[in-house]
């Protein structure tokens, strides 16, 4: 009917898009061995709707034939099955502020880029935008102060599900930034947020598996009018 392994997790992802990046990044972190089955998202195979009939990824089969579907879920999952990773905090503030943070996040930055993304063809809305984005990234850097001002992660020392659910559309972030011919290199006041970025992005397992530009570009077209 459908393609899986059947005494392991497998894992349907399309390795350009952010969301299934979460779960690529919770699995690895947590060394959970998966099976992976690269779907194109433009191309999807017909069998897919037998996996998620919603036809989006990530979704992911565990042995008992289950299907796990949204990526924070999925990723919140993983983490709690290896607690001993901290992928998701033991104590019940941490916990709570995790989820807050990723409440915050889904609400105020995710859409950020696609919606410049949008603008891409009227320059004056495009520019006005860009200082919505940098109010929202001071934003942002202030609440990472809030949670650990020393950092570098949100939680601090510990990386954490908070990290893995942002830093793949803050990825996009940058690129659509950089694709709008604009740059957040002047932007101050976001001094945690920078600390914060490249801490998470020199993590081995997300250099591993980030997409390039190219590729995380050519996921751009439909976004842009
Ligand atoms: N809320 C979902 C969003 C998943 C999602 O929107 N995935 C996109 C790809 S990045 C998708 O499958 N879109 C379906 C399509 O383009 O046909 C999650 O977090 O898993």
């Amino acid at each position: 009917m459908y393609p899986y392994k059947k005494d392991k997790i497998t894992l349907y992802h399309d390795p350009t898009c952010p969301f299934s990046h979460r779960t690529v990044l919770a699995l690895k972190e947590t060394n959970v061995d998966y099976e992976s089955i690269e779907i194109d998202i433009n191309k999807k195979p017909e069998w897919y709707s037998h996996v998620n009939p919603l036809l989006k990824v990530p979704a992911m089969r565990l042995p008992t034939g289950e299907i796990l579907v949204e990526s924070l879920f999925i990723a919140e999952y993983v983490a709690d099955l290896n607690p001993k990773s901290l992928l998701m905090p033991t104590s019940a503030l941490e916990r709570y502020k995790t989820r807050l943070f990723i409440d915050y996040f889904s609400n105020n930055i995710l859409p950020l880029p696609f919606k410049l993304l949008g603008l891409n063809s009227k320059e004056a809305e495009k520019q006005k935008f860009f200082l919505t984005i940098t109010e929202k990234l001071r934003e942002l850097n202030n609440k990472l102060v809030e949670v650990s001002k020393s950092g570098p992660f949100f939680l601090g020392k510990n990386y954490s599900i908070a990290d893995i659910a942002s830093i793949t559309l803050v990825e996009r972030m940058e690129i659509a930034i950089k694709f709008s011919n604009l740059s957040i290199e002047d932007i101050t006041g976001i001094d945690r947020f920078n600390q914060w970025k490249s801490s998470v992005k020199s993590k081995p397992n997300y250099s591993l598996t980030v997409p390039t530009v190219e590729k995380i570009s050519a996921t751009f077209k439909k976004f842009i009018k």
